[in-house]
């Protein structure tokens, strides 16, 4: 079994060309950071964002949501004078009022994303992080944001400061986390946002002491080139004082990482990739191209 520790995006699209090419039993241990509440629903960006995307239903434009959306209750609410900043589609809305009531009648994150996932039929097992309150927040220059006000009010453009986790130390890693993290024959952390994606993950107790006692998880960089593939990883890793580059990463994940996969474009880079202290592979990692995809799929099996 492999499991994938995982943000948003990026993480779909390497798990839909793995799907895709492989039967093995795989694993998607999901960010919850950036989970948020709007008009009363509960919203779980990442998940949601996998979820779709395997079951080939994502939005490839908006590189969120759902394909075919419309916006007819967002122009409505905007005609109310509600509050609009964060956009929920009307058929994604769908999703939200489901899950919002599965949780209000009491059953738990991880099991109402299993229940999504097997009626749209995605054939892997989706694990958010921790069935309990964990909130990405960010002290920036306007002031403390959530995730969301940063990512989609701010358009991510202000400087961040801080970041931390509320209430991560006292949460528990949903069933199953633990114990698939243990019994994977490889865990992958996917090129998703090492510091707000992957960040929150690891601030679940227990899940950095299994990483660590294993030693061989295989991180794919999630930057190429000095840029992140998407969203604003570069800027952060700057702003919060990380080396912008495969090595950065590579040091932040130092105490528990085995192996590093860098982009072609980033060979020059693997002696100081090395210097932290991990193996490094080199391979196409961007996913545009079947030959690099299957490239990319070796080195990590
Ligand atoms: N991203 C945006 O840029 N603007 C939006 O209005 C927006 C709404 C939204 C609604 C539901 C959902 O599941 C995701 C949504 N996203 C939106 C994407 C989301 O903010 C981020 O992509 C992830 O949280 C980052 O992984």
């Amino acid at each position: 079994m492999i499991v994938v520790l995982c943000g948003g995006v990026g993480a779909a699209r390497l798990l839909r060309a793995w799907r895709e090419r492989s039967d093995e039993e795989m694993v998607a241990i999901v960010n919850v950071g950036d989970d948020t509440e709007m008009h009363g629903l509960t919203i779980c960006p990442d998940l949601d964002s996998i979820t779709y995307h395997l079951a080939g239903l994502h939005n490839e434009e908006l590189g969120w949501g759902l394909r075919h959306e419309s916006w007819r209750t967002m122009d409505r609410l905007a005609e109310l004078g509600g509050d609009t900043w964060f956009r929920l589609g009307d058929l994604d809305l769908a999703t939200h009022l489901y899950r919002t009531a599965r949780l209000r009648a009491g059953v738990s994150k991880s099991e109402v994303a299993r229940e999504i996932a097997e009626r749209l039929g995605v054939n892997l097992t989706l694990l958010p992080v921790t069935d309990d309150p964990l909130e990405t927040r960010l002290a920036t220059e306007v002031g403390e944001l959530s995730f969301q006000e940063y990512f989609v009010r701010h358009r991510h453009s202000v400087v961040v400061r801080d970041i931390w986790f509320a209430g991560a130390s006292h949460s528990r890693p949903a069933p199953g986390v633990l114990d698939a993290l243990r019994s994977a024959r490889r865990v992958v952390v996917a090129p998703s946002n090492p510091l707000l994606s992957i960040d929150p993950v690891l601030a679940v107790p227990g899940v950095l002491d299994v990483l660590r006692q294993r030693g061989d998880a295989v991180a794919i960089s999630p930057l190429v080139g000095g840029r992140a593939l998407k969203g604003p990883a570069d800027r952060l890793m700057g702003e919060l004082g990380h080396d912008v580059s495969p090595a950065g990463v590579a040091r932040h994940y130092a105490p528990w990482l085995g192996t590093m996969v860098i982009d072609r474009l980033d060979e020059a880079e693997r002696p100081r990739v090395e210097a932290t202290g991990c193996d490094v592979r080199v391979a196409g990692t961007l996913l545009d191209h079947p030959d690099q995809v299957d490239e990319l799929l070796e080195v990590l099996a």
